[in-house]
């Protein structure tokens, strides 16, 4: 496993460090499960307490299954992987006080000492720095729709497509343009595989009408895929998108309808740029009762017992 947890270069001034737990750095050291998680999903896809709650059981399930979660954010200008349970509760609160923080704000957040909640795009790129190769979220971003006009799509694909850090989800959400965000991580040339089906799920339902390029059904079979990635020094990332469970499917005519609903507000308020995404995903929760939210934490959390299964048969397959 390779990186370090801060490093300078013998030329020009140093890199700015990462301040690493040490909980997260004792596991990397002796080639331990650990699992990364975002925090733009805490300050901004929940409300508070239900996002403080969220964080703490998802972490609470990496543990249970037998890998150490690392939550990464930037506190103070200083990027962090691995949090106490006392950060943790203060950006919870602080909640939207934190910038979204996607690649292309990295350098600019930790330069004025600023706080950022990393997306799935700054995540994996302080995950693989640090050596952490598996990290779970909820959704991650894609190409939007109408995409093909506004050009708006995820840094999320692109990072995919350069770092090579397997990333769980539900897949993306259909807030988004689900065939062509798969067009294009075809283009990158990201692997993606979908859990125990052959379809690529839609967050909320399982179904997207998208056929995947490949299929697994067990953590032991991911980590063979990510062993050989690694070993083939590909560089690109992994995405294994894995279906909501079956009780907590949405019907997906209420959620389109929603959708429908929100994108129009969106664009009669000229909501453009990375505010679109929590404005999509506030106005859906709302639209639909808060049904949402409450399957979004349950999807969360069990993509976190895949990620921490995924993450122990990786380390048992390089020991
Ligand atoms: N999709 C969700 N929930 C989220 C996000 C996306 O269902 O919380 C967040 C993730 O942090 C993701 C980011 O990386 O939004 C993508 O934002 P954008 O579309 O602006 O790239
Ligand atoms: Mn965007």
């Amino acid at each position: 496993m390779s990186s370090s947890s801060s490093s300078s270069s013998s030329t020009g001034p140093p890199m700015s460090s990462v301040a690493v737990s040490p909980e997260v750095a004792a596991a990397l050291a002796r080639g331990g499960a650990v699992v990364a998680l975002e925090s733009t999903i805490i300050c901004h896809g929940m409300p508070y307490p239900k996002n403080l709650q969220t964080a703490m059981e998802v972490e609470a399930v990496v543990r249970e299954n037998g890998a150490v979660p690392a939550t990464i954010a930037i506190l103070d200008g200083v990027p962090h992987v691995g949090l106490s349970s006392e950060q943790l509760k203060s950006l919870a609160i602080s909640g939207r006080q934190f910038q979204k923080t996607a690649r292309r704000d990295i350098a600019h957040v930790v330069a004025s000492g600023g706080n950022g909640a990393t997306t799935v795009s700054a995540t994996m790129f302080f995950a693989h720095k640090v050596g952490i190769p598996i990290f779970v979220t909820g959704g991650i971003g894609g190409v939007h729709r109408n995409g093909e006009q506004t050009m708006d799509i995820s840094s999320d694909l692109t990072e995919l497509g350069k770092t090579p850090v397997t990333v769980i989800s539900a897949g993306v959400k259909s807030i988004l343009d689900i065939p062509r965000t798969l067009e294009y991580l075809e283009t990158q040339g990201v692997t993606v595989a979908a859990y125990k089906t052959n379809e690529f799920p839609a967050f909320f339902t399982e179904v997207s009408g998208c056929k995947v390029p490949c299929r697994v059904d067990s953590p032991e079979e991911c980590a063979k895929i990510i062993c050989a990635n690694k070993n083939l020094h590909l560089g690109s990332g992994i995405l294994i998108a894995v279906p909501i469970p079956k009780e907590y499917a949405a019907s997906g005519n209420a959620i389109e309808s929603a959708i429908q609903k929100a994108l129009k507000e969106a664009e009669d308020k000229n909501i453009i740029g990375n505010a679109i995404t929590p404005f999509m995903l506030d106005r859906v929760k709302v639209l639909t009762g808060g049904s949402s939210l409450e399957a979004n934490i349950a999807l969360v959390k069990n993509n976190a017992l895949l990620g921490a299964k995924i993450a122990v048969a990786l380390s048992d397959l390089q020991q």
